[in-house]
């Protein structure tokens, strides 16, 4: 009796065990989380070459960027975030139409943007949004769908920049970053009273080339020396000829005058050639612009540290003389980053100050990667990683958990789908993106891709990366040089990060490639492109380049 008076307890606590350990279950499975159903505030924050190894969410060996870090810090930061066309316009014209470059046209910086493809603010326009731009978008025509604007023309200059605005061109006085967040803290501060949403676009000139940074930033960045990358001698053996023929080296293909501020006198007392064509140009584009004081601060750092390169050159061989142009690149180029971050602070405080950061979603991302001495390079256009991979930050209080890191495979034609959604705004059906409302919410089972696509078009141009168009998994990335060569290429991402052997025809991936093949020739129907495509696009390039009656946008 006793035995089965304990056996019947054992049972019920067995049976209480088994409801309580059910019922945590289901309390375990996630719950879907919802849009909040007040439209928020979107600021995007893009700015122009930044690449995400110069931001301390992403890694702290160049420099310390607390103020883009918060929004990381407060929000999401995206680890796999990537570009389907490694070049500016082109980016930009899939940032705002949610398509890839073959669908909406502009598949390189050299052809005006078509302005009969619908951008997804003229769609946010339309559906009450206040919507503004401020800075550069490099489509050689005038944004569409924003009330108002100011844009640099072309890619704009650094010092006392001229802008197209609504009502013309203006000029103004000082340093190009901190004029664009000027702009935009204007035009919130005249809108704080308004409860009208808004779309506020807020993009950097900056750090694109001739990375020219604040005056208040020569002195301490002329000064510092950063690590080099472990490739920065890369001989490009184990890659494809389009490695091994691009020029965007350090050693080999950076100016002198307008990369490393070589003075034109130093040049010529050096024996130094302007081997591009446009060197010299270049320099007085930007140092000409400068007013007498600028002009002054600039000679005050500049002048003492071309003395020194005067006294080193005769003896530098070519490995000194790389590091050389690397240390001087990064300086340049990791001064401008760090308006950047001031820049991106001044706006994060203000939002904060004015309590508009409750309601407002904040994006900080770039047009594209960019490569610090990686592999030898500058410039960006290959699906290699520092190119191909962009940062992307989003802060959204009350949604986004703080502190979120996703390794999903993102693309910048997804932004167009995300930012209409969040806004309760239905997408055309032929954006070709997926929104990251998911992600933003923390419901990551609903995001399903496995793959994305890219193709890069620019050749023959500056810089010389041959076409090639990529499909790119977690694991692979398998890339088909297919104009004036016929090459492909394989990486396994995991095995080897850096990029730096072609398994192509090696054995043990022969399956590998199969499947890929198969699911890139799958990606391509799916998106509407191929090789007839390829084709016509690089013969109406050709036909172009050396027609002065074609309409193209200046390269410089
Ligand atoms: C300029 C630059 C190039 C750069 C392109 C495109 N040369 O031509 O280095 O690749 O812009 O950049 S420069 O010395 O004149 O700046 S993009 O960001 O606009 O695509
Ligand atoms: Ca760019």
């Amino acid at each position: 009796m006793r035995n089965r008076i304990a056996l019947l307890k054992l049972l019920t606590v067995f049976l209480v065990l088994g409801m309580v350990s059910c019922k945590s279950k289901e309390e375990q499975k996630p719950e879907k989380k919802e849009l909040p159903a007040k439209r928020p505030n979107i600021i995007f924050m893009m700015s122009d070459d930044h690449a995400y190894q110069a931001i301390s969410a992403y890694s702290n060996h160049l420099i310390e960027t607390p103020n883009i870090d918060r929004i990381a810090d407060e929000g999401i930061k995206f680890t796999n975030a990537c570009v389907s066309n490694s070049i500016c316009a082109p980016s930009r014209a899939t940032i705002l139409t949610g398509k890839h470059c073959h669908m909406h046209g502009k598949v390189d910086n050299v052809f005006p943007f078509d302005e009969s493809q619908t951008t997804f603010p003229q769609i946010m326009e339309k559906a009450g949004y206040k919507t503004a731009m401020f800075g550069k978008l490099h489509f050689g025509n005038n944004p569409k769908g924003v009330d108002e604007f100011k844009i640099l023309p072309g890619q704009g200059r650094y010092y006392n920049p001229i802008f197209n605005t609504n009502d013309g061109q203006i000029t103004v006085e000082g340093y190009v970053t901190d004029i664009i967040m000027d702009m935009t803290l204007e035009w919130l501060e005249e809108n704080k009273n308004d409860d009208t949403p808004f779309m506020l676009f807020s993009m950097q000139k900056a750090p694109h080339r001739e990375w020219l940074p604040a005056p208040r930033h020569f002195k301490e960045y002329t000064k510092k020396t950063f690590v080099e990358p472990e490739t920065l001698f890369d001989d490009y053996e184990g890659r494809g000829s389009a490695a091994k023929t691009a020029e965007m080296n350090l050693l080999k293909h950076m100016n002198w005058a307008g990369d490393a501020k070589i003075y034109p006198e130093l040049m010529k007392e050096l024996g130094l050639k302007d081997e591009s064509g446009w060197d010299l140009k270049a320099f007085k584009r930007e140092v000409g612009a400068m007013n007498e004081e600028q002009r002054a601060v600039w000679d005050s750092v500049y002048g003492p540290v071309m003395q020194e390169f005067k006294a080193k050159y005769p003896e530098m061989d070519d490995k000194a003389l790389m590091r050389w142009r690397y240390q001087r690149y990064m300086q340049d180029y990791l001064g401008c980053i760090a308006s950047v971050d001031e820049n991106v602070g001044r706006l994060l405080d203000y939002l904060k100050e004015t309590g508009q950061d409750e309601n407002t979603i904040i994006v900080y991302t770039s047009d594209q990667g960019f490569y610090l001495g990686e592999h030898g390079w500058f410039d960006k256009r290959f699906v290699y990683d520092e190119s191909f991979k962009t940062p992307l930050l989003v802060k959204w209080p009350n949604v986004i958990t703080p502190g979120t890191t996703s390794t999903e495979m993102v693309q910048n034609l997804d932004f167009a789908q995300t930012i209409l959604e969040a806004a309760h705004i239905e997408a055309p059906s032929d954006m070709q993106g997926e929104s990251l409302v998911p992600l933003l919410l923390g419901n990551q089972e609903e995001w399903t891709r496995d793959a994305v696509y890219y193709h890069y078009y620019e050749y023959p141009g500056i810089h010389m990366v041959k076409r090639h168009y990529a499909i790119i998994t977690q694991e692979y990335k398998l890339a088909h040089f297919y104009y004036d060569v016929d090459e492909w290429e394989l990486y396994d991402r995991k095995k080897d990060p850096q990029e730096m052997t072609n398994v192509i025809n090696d054995p043990d991936y022969a399956e590998v490639v199969v499947k890929l093949k198969e699911q890139l020739a799958d990606l391509r129907e799916q998106y509407g492109d191929s090789s007839e495509l390829d084709q016509e696009i690089l013969r109406k390039y050709l036909e172009a380049k050396d027609n002065p009656d074609v309409e193209t946008v200046p390269l410089h």
